[in-house]
């Protein structure tokens, strides 16, 4: 019929690069940008269909985050703001790989009767589209858009450069019945970030010129998203460098990824920074650390990690909570165990692992790498807290509870308005609607970090200090076949090839507090390496001997 035709003409436009297998890995579809309109036209019908089946706006970000200038990627956002159901992920495979128009509308008719999707009646489809800064996003995005127009009933909407994050968290507030703009995002993080800061203690300190922050923003997409929101705050000095504008190139040399990986200073930054606060963020602003600049001798940096931020809002979320339960009358208020949970990967650094299930007694629980699978362990949570150490990860909150907070902060303002009880009940709502709950957010992140240091009075290094990081060392080893090896145990434990777990053990047992895994990365074809150990120079040694062990 006329949406087949339809298919076959527009598929003919956008054939797949020869020889090119791509698969939906934790981040979308990610190639060098020339390989990528097929994928990308794909994309766009899978949205649409993705639309059509759930009733929802869905998302459709371009974007290769941390990764070099002249890739880019693809990868869609469910209605709950979260990454695309994993269930789909292979019909995606099956998509982008199909090597004709006719095998794939063939695929596409089957998959629509597989999931019973309605392509007719009064039922219809909205894909919202955003894109990173890269050059080649423009023209993928119009690829994306003629593969959305090519399924008949689709809308799309174009809202130009986004962060990663602004379009997970603008399709979560839509499918919620929220105000969903980007306007709307800053408003929401500004006025939640003002009423945190309302809430410290001693009143807010004046924010002199040496206590600002200082931002590394990748040269990408979020340097100018916080400039504006940085616009919308009055107690907040920040300075944003590498905003892309001064001919830097995007991730090169800067952003939180390199400053996390190499732990060397990011460019545009130097002995003039020594020992003030800064933070770096990623290509797409979905990841952010903190850092200082540890003498003008050297590169180095002290690194505040995804690992320092889970801690640092674990210890906030943990005392607000007893705050509030000190004051619960068992006879008079209604009380509510919140279950906290913590989620990390294998790359969390063993002692932030120690720190939190010792000094706050939290229940700390391991999964493979990937946003999706920290923040669907999170999500089992009252209050979820996930991060890789990456400097990827938020807050989630369940639903439950968050009436039942709200139905106590009203019980408390109209019996101890102002007590203690009720700021620590407004703080927690505040982070409710400060932190991004789709997904992981450079910048609603940063804004938490300093409403935290500021409650607390801490400075970067008394942050730094709460617990000393192992040393560690990552490395990575190119393959022909990365999926020639396969983990399990939230990939700490290699079972093929066979022997080199057993290696590994052997290795490891050499130095004191060793650990190391490997991983066939998710994003590029390499085997990555990780180990700790007491001194840099054994873990040095570590990294090196399981390296050969894959070679
Ligand atoms: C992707 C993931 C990130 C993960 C990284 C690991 C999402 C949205 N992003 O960027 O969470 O840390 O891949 O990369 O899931 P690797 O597999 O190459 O080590
Ligand atoms: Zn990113």
């Amino acid at each position: 019929e006329e949406q087949v035709s339809l298919l076959l003409k527009s598929a003919a436009l956008f054939p797949p690069p020869h020889g090119v297998k791509l698969s939906y890995g934790t981040a979308g579809f990610r190639a060098d940008a020339s390989l990528l309109q097929s994928a990308v036209f794909r994309v766009g019908i899978l949205a649409a269909l993705r639309s059509f089946k759930t009733q929802s706006v869905i998302g459709l970000m371009i974007t290769a985050s941390h990764n070099k200038v002249t890739d880019n990627g693809v990868k869609v956002a469910d209605p709950n703001g979260g990454m695309l159901s994993q269930d789909w992920e292979p019909f995606a495979d099956k998509l982008v790989n199909a090597s004709t128009p006719q095998l794939l509308v063939s695929f596409i008719v089957e998959f629509i009767k597989k999931e019973n999707i309605q392509l007719v009646g009064k039922l219809s489809a909205e894909v919202w589209l955003g894109r990173d800064t890269r050059p080649s996003g423009e023209s993928l995005i119009e690829v994306a858009k003629e593969g959305i127009n090519s399924i008949i009933g689709a809308a799309v909407l174009d809202f130009g450069v986004l962060t990663t994050p602004q379009l997970h968290w603008m399709i979560r507030a839509r499918s919620k019945g929220w105000k969903a703009t980007e306007q709307n995002y800053f408003e929401q993080l500004s006025s939640s970030f003002r009423c945190l800061m309302d809430l410290t203690p001693n009143g807010i300190k004046v924010n002199v010129e040496d206590d600002k922050l200082i931002v590394d923003g990748a040269n990408g997409v979020g340097g100018e998203k916080l400039e504006i929101l940085n616009s919308m705050l009055n107690n907040l000095a920040i300075e944003v460098r590498n905003c892309g504008n001064d001919r830097g190139i995007l991730n090169e040399g800067v952003g939180a990824d390199y400053v996390q990986k190499e732990k060397l200073i990011p460019r545009g930054f130097g002995s003039k920074d020594v020992g003030k606060r800064c933070a770096s963020l990623d290509g797409d602003a979905d990841r952010l650390v903190y850092f200082s600049v540890l003498s003008d001798l050297s590169n180095e940096v002290d690194l505040v990690d995804g690992d320092k931020i889970l801690s640092l809002f674990a210890i906030f979320v943990t005392e607000q909570l007893s705050i509030l339960y000190k004051g619960a009358d068992p006879e008079t208020h209604s009380s509510y165990q919140a279950r906290v949970g913590v989620v990390q990967t294998a790359y969390a650094n063993g002692a932030s692992t120690d720190y939190l299930k010792q000094s706050s007694g939290l229940e700390v629980v391991l999964t493979p790498t990937g946003v999706k699978f920290l923040h669907e362990k999170a999500a089992l949570y009252d209050i979820g807290i996930y991060f890789e150490a990456n400097g990827h990860g938020t807050i989630l909150f369940s639903d439950g509870f968050l009436s039942w907070l709200e139905a106590k902060n009203n019980e408390l303002a109209s019996i101890s308005e102002g007590s203690e009880e009720q700021k620590a009940a407004m703080r927690l709502l505040a982070v409710s609607r400060l932190i991004n709950q789709a997904v992981g957010d450079a910048l609603s992140g940063l804004l938490l970090v300093e409403s935290i240091l500021q409650y607390k009075g801490w400075s970067v290094h008394k942050w730094a200090g709460l617990y000393e990081d192992l040393p560690s060392r990552q490395l990575k080893v190119k393959v022909v076949d990365r999926t020639a090896v396969v983990t399990e145990n939230a990939q700490t434990v290699v079972v093929r090839p066979l022997g080199i777990q057993d290696a590994i053990i052997a290795e490891t047992a050499k130095y004191p507090r060793g650990r190391s895994f490997i991983r066939p990365s998710g994003t590029e074809d390499v085997i990555r390496v990780y180990a700790e150990a007491s001194t840099q120079e054994a873990v040095d040694n570590l990294a090196n001997s399981v390296a050969m062990l894959v070679d």
